[in-house]
């Protein structure tokens, strides 16, 4: 599970890691968990590279997980473990009107090296392997891909998700669901 920052805007205000001015425009939320105050942040497309990293990331319950962007036009989508670089989507037929797995669009377009002026976040809410890909052209089949909390006792690993990645063919998620935020650090750097 996840939330959307967006859902927890309130909670987030709490925290001194996380800037509250992005945050004050949201007006409904849902706080399920605690912030811990603690921030993962990932980087996609460092070095030009078809990658995010770091792709494995072990949080804690309540930790902040922050997607950068560097060029060209990435983005990340959830998926599960047995279909890589497809969409998880609670509501594939559209019957309920709401997914809860997280594609914020392809919002962070950019390119002269810099990064894009938002970042992608959210909370961690349970200890489940949380997988997502980028959902752009053929990038997941390179390896694009990322886990949070994967099970490192188990055979769903990461290695694993990417060997099978190379045979499917990625899809774009029909709907948004996230919302892109301005960066909190945006003189950070990679
Ligand atoms: C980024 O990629 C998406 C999906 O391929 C595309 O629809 C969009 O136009 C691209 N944006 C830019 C600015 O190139
Ligand atoms: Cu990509």
């Amino acid at each position: 599970m996840f939330a959307p920052i967006s859902n927890l805007a309130v909670l987030a205000l709490a925290s001194t890691a996380l800037a509250a001015p992005t945050l004050t425009t949201h007006q409904e939320y849902t706080p399920t968990v605690s912030l811990t105050g603690v921030t993962h942040t990932v980087v996609a497309g460092l070095g030009n590279s078809l990658t995010f990293s770091p792709d494995n990331v072990v949080a804690e319950i309540g930790d902040v997980v922050e997607w950068h962007f560097l060029p060209a036009n990435h983005s990340v989508a959830q998926s599960n473990f047995a279909n890589p670089c497809v969409p998880l989507d609670d509501d594939i037929d559209g019957t309920t009107g709401t997914s809860s797995s997280f594609f914020p669009g392809f919002a962070f377009a950019t390119s002269n090296g810099q990064q894009a002026d938002d970042v992608f976040q959210i909370v961690v809410e349970d200890n489940n392997p949380i997988w997502y890909y980028c959902p752009q052209g053929a990038h997941c089949q390179a390896g694009m891909s990322g886990v949070i909390n994967q099970d490192f006792d188990g055979r769903a690993t990461l290695a694993e998700y990417k060997r099978e990645s190379v045979e499917t063919v990625t899809v774009i998620p029909d709907e948004v669901n996230g919302q892109p935020i301005a960066n909190p650090n945006p003189l950070g750097g990679f």
